[in-house]
């Protein structure tokens, strides 16, 4: 690009809840329009490509669906689905200033009637920057008082599972995995959720790798794996446990690092006595003969890395699940050497000063003047129920990052809730979603080109600046303006309430007067110099050839005992097992209902879409449309009822049922089903897969349990 180019290139960042979290290059015309995304190539992890998500991501930014202005719902029209493309009927445009003025009053109002806690944000990562995640809203929810939000719809099983063993989500670095000798992707999709992981598998195929896929779909990556294990759903740690028995009996351990490193042990090697390959194999639907296999390949490849990913643990006992999977490299050492280990989240590398960023003192300044209660995001439909007790019931929901019409469990039980006429809903987002049918306003929010944020990962060790590179379009606003605004309209007179993007950065940062962090693992990260950069790595990343990280390679860790815990004190202290073990969930063929509800069921995400999000964009959309309309069943299980391909189905259980079109997948597992998550207003009956998940919360952490769910299907 030459001096007189009129095209400029800005440094941002990919703000979808994404382990990856790209370095993007944005190109800006000379009239300040964006031509052009692309991945930065500088970055290690990016490698100078975006995923064909966010390749298109122009068609989002620059989509004629945006919202473009504030919007407040006419007198008389009832809460509900409105019709796709016509939902601008029901709403009528307001300014900012009037939104904000009626909204202020309407909480203040809901505030002195029902108590503060009748408020309740609901938000999750559909921005994941660390402003746009949590800072001024936070503090906006803490100095009101609101109800505090549990964020586990998510993560949350597999992140205190992991921290029970190892005290912080630290893991294999990525780049690190191309060093492996074997890598096994546990419940992890990495060429659909992950794809920057993809390039380090196959340079570490190319040095004689292998690639282990344990999941009971068949995705693209296990297609491409080397052994494909199609594990029944849930029976993860009978798994895990059944290795571990296999590697104690074979004396495959590493007896030297389980003596410096880890607390637990004896009761550990007693317990997994019990988990002997034939047992094993009744569980999960392998062989006695695979589960050997698997457990003396695993113990023998050196290095051995696990990418451990959250699908595992959005199951009833999926904590439990996580931790012991966690526990295999402690036993094999794994953590020794570059490219062995284990990755669920490298989040723990990242030292935000959350306490300025989020103020929770504030609540002692609320009328509440205590801590708020908290309220569990994956039981939202339980949440909304209105009692008549006051201070219980919410009466005032305010989403922002998040679809909860679309992506919350048992969907029907949410509906109900959003419908109720005594509740006020407030709605800021970038398009017009299921939720939005259901508020009372809605306001226009930005991408991630049109605001500035500074990011972490939990898929890799570089702190990343997200620079502004458009202007917002229409009256789009981001998260941190709109809170800041609120706040002032509320009458609150700290000053946090007036910072802006900038001074939140450095905050996040806890920068010196020179602009330098002050923070653990980050001492050397400097504003100007992440200025100039885009992305840095953090302190122990720095030199990843001559001091390659390994984590948990030597003590002391940050748990209570300072090592590696195979049987845990907290959990013993709260009456749970200490040690990991399986145990068949509610809603499996073991349980109680599975004689009316036979089928377990997955209730997927797209490879196109984010969750969510992209499901309304037309271009994404002709990638996974024909896919979400689908319930895919193995042959028996079709023969069984009398179903061939391309029927219509009805998939049902007692929250709910919705209409899809079987197809045959003799790559399934039998007695399970996999289904796909979208947007229920493109579904001819307004519904979406979340009809037949539920609000069970897991046995670690209250996460969701997306993929712990019994239905039937029968042919219509
Ligand atoms: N393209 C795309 N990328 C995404 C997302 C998206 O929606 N689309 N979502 C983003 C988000 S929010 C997250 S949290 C991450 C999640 O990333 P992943 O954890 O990779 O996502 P999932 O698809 O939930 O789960 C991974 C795999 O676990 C499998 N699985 C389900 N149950 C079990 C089980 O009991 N045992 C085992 N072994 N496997 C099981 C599923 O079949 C699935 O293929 O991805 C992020 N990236
Ligand atoms: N059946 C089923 N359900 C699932 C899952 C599954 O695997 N199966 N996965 C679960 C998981 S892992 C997760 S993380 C959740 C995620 O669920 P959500 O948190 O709802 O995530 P998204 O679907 O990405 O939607 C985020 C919304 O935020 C909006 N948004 C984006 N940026 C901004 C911003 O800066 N400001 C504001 N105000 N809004 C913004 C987007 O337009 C989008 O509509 O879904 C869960 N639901
Ligand atoms: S969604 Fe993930 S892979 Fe795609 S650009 Fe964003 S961070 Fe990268
Ligand atoms: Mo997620």
């Amino acid at each position: 690009m030459g001096l007189s180019s009129p095209l400029r290139t800005v440094h941002a960042v990919c703000n979808h809840d994404c382990p990856d979290t790209c370095g993007v290059l944005v190109t800006i015309d000379a009239n300040g329009r964006a031509v052009k995304v692309a991945g930065d190539p500088a970055h290690p992890v990016t490698q100078g490509f975006l995923c064909g998500k966010v390749a298109k991501y122009l068609d989002l930014v620059y989509s004629p669906d945006r919202v473009l202005y504030p919007l407040r719902r006419k007198k008389g029209v009832p809460k509900g689905p409105l019709v796709r493309g016509r939902e601008l009927e029901a709403f009528e445009r307001i300014g900012w200033d009037e939104a904000l003025d009626e909204i202020a009053a309407k909480l203040n109002e809901t505030s002195e009637r029902y108590g503060p806690e009748s408020i309740l944000p609901y938000s999750y990562a559909g921005n994941s920057g660390v402003l746009g995640y949590g800072s001024m809203d936070r503090r906006f929810f803490h100095r009101l008082g609101a109800s505090r939000l549990d964020r586990t719809i998510c993560s949350e099983a597999g992140g205190v599972a992991w921290n029970l063993v190892y005290g912080k989500k630290l893991g294999v670095p990525t780049e690190d995995f191309s060093h492996a000798k074997l890598i096994v992707a546990w419940g992890a999709n990495v060429h659909g959720t992950n794809i920057h992981l993809w390039p380090q598998i196959e340079k570490a195929r190319r040095n004689g790798a292998r690639l282990i896929v344990i999941d009971p779909y068949r995705t693209r990556t296990a297609a491409l794996a080397d052994w494909h294990i199609a594990i029944r759903p849930g029976t993860d740690a009978a798994l895990a446990l059944g290795m571990m028995h296999v590697i104690l009996r074979e004396a495959l351990e590493d007896r030297e690092y389980i003596a410096h490193m880890t607390a637990g042990f004896s009761e550990l090697a007693e317990r997994v006595k019990e988990y002997t390959p034939q047992r094993v194999a009744e569980w999960t639907g392998l062989t006695p003969a695979e589960i050997e296999q698997l457990a003396r390949e695993y113990a023998t490849a050196k290095p051995a890395a696990i990418r451990l990913n959250y699908g595992v643990q959005r199951a009833e006992y999926g904590g439990a699940a996580v931790r012991a999977i966690a526990m295999l490299p402690a036993i094999t050492g794994a953590w020794k050497h570059r490219g062995g280990g284990a990755q669920l989240s490298t989040s723990g590398a990242f030292a935000w000063n959350k306490q300025v960023l989020e103020r929770p003192d504030l609540q002692l300044k609320s009328p509440l003047a205590r801590e708020a209660r908290l309220v569990n995001m994956s039981a939202l439909g339980e949440a909304l129920k209105c009692r008549d007790q006051a201070g219980a019931d919410v009466h005032a929901l305010f989403v922002y990052n998040s679809n909860p019409a679309a992506v919350a469990p048992n969907h029907n039980a949410v509906r109900r809730g959003l419908e109720r006429a005594n509740l006020f809903t407030v709605v800021h987002e970038l398009f017009l979603t299921d939720t939005t049918d259901y508020a009372d306003y809605v306001l226009p929010a930005t991408s991630f080109l049109e605001h500035t944020d500074v990011e972490g990962a939990y898929g890799h060790y570089f702190v990343q600046l997200s620079q502004r590179a458009i202007e917002p379009r229409g009256e789009a606003r981001s998260n941190v303006w709109l809170f800041g605004q609120l706040g002032v309209r509320m009458g609150f007179t700290e000053p946090c309430f007036k910072d802006n993007a900038e001074d939140l950065i450095a905050q996040a940062l806890n920068v010196d007067a020179n602009g330098r962090s002050q923070s653990p693992q980050m001492a050397h990260i400097a504003l100007a110099e992440l200025r100039e950069r885009g992305h840095l790595p953090v302190d122990f990343h720095r030199e990843p050839e001559a001091a390659p990280f390994l984590p948990f390679s030597s003590g002391p860790l940050t748990t209570p005992s300072g090592k590696v815990e195979f049987a845990s004190p907290s959990l013993a202290a709260e009456g749970l097992d200490p040690l990991p073990g399986f145990t068949p969930a509610t809603e499996s063929r073991w349980g109680a209902d599975a004689a009316r509800f036979p089928l377990e069921l997955l209730a997927r995400k797209a490879d196109n879409y984010l969750n969510s999000s992209f499901a309304g964009l037309e271009g994404h959309r002709k990638m996974e449309a024909a896919n979400c309309r689908r319930i895919e069943l193995h042959p028996a299980d079709a023969a069984a009822r009398g179903i061939a391909d391309g029927d219509r189905v009805r998939v049902a259980n007692d929250r709910g049922s919705i209409e899809l079109i079987a197809r045959v997948n003799a790559n399934l597992p039998t007695g399970v089903v996999a289904g796909w998550l979208d947007w229920p207003k493109l579904h001819p009956e307004g519904r979406n897969i979340n009809v037949l998940t539920s609000e069970r919360l897991t046995d670690i952490g209250a996460g969701a349990t997306f993929y712990s769910a019994l239905v039937e299907v029968n042919k219509i």
